[in-house]
């Protein structure tokens, strides 16, 4: 990779057609892309659905990959591996979903774009992205956000549990 690698942070969800196997099979998608390799995946988690609870829960994780694709590239090529495996936009709004791939973090910019927020909006709150991102990056400050441990003492577990 050249010296504009960034390391940036990729969200992992899913809650249909068995969700570990979706995560998975997203780790390898992922780590087959040109320009990207993986420097930490977190463990698998369980947690009970954000926002509509009439759906399964889900497994989340959270990717570490160092990369030198411009922010709205790499977003593209996670937009393209959630269609190959199946995720249909039902129009629904936090609706369930075979799998949900979120440029989380890019290095330490903050990118205000029509098609890419980053950081992604909400994740300072949500228990799924915050304890996967802190066991792989346990002292990593976020844009705007601050520390990760000052989130995770802000943030109850709301039922998310490791997976063994
Ligand atoms: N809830 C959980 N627990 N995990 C998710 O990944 C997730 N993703 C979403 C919504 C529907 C907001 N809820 C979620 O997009």
């Amino acid at each position: 990779m050249t010296a504009a690698t960034i390391t940036a942070y990729i969200g992992l969800g899913s809650n249909l057609a068995d969700p570990v196997s979706q995560l998975k099979s997203a780790r390898i998608a992922i780590n087959s892309l040109a320009r990207i390799e993986e420097l930490a995946f977190s463990s698998f988690y369980h947690s009970p659905p954000m926002g509509p609870q009439d759906q399964p829960d889900y497994v989340n994780a959270v990717m570490a990959v160092a990369t030198d694709l411009a922010a709205l590239d790499l977003l593209r090529c996670l937009q393209k591996i959630e269609h190959e495996q199946g995720r249909v936009r039902t129009g629904a709004r936090w609706g369930a979903r075979t799998l949900d791939l979120d440029l989380l973090l890019y290095g330490d910019q903050q990118i205000n774009h029509p098609d890419l927020i980053v950081p992604h909006p909400g994740i300072g709150e949500r228990a799924f992205v915050l304890y996967p991102l802190q066991e792989i990056a346990p002292a990593l400050t976020l844009p705007t956000l601050g520390d990760i441990n000052q989130l995770i003492a802000h943030c109850p577990l709301a039922g998310l549990k490791k997976l063994a």
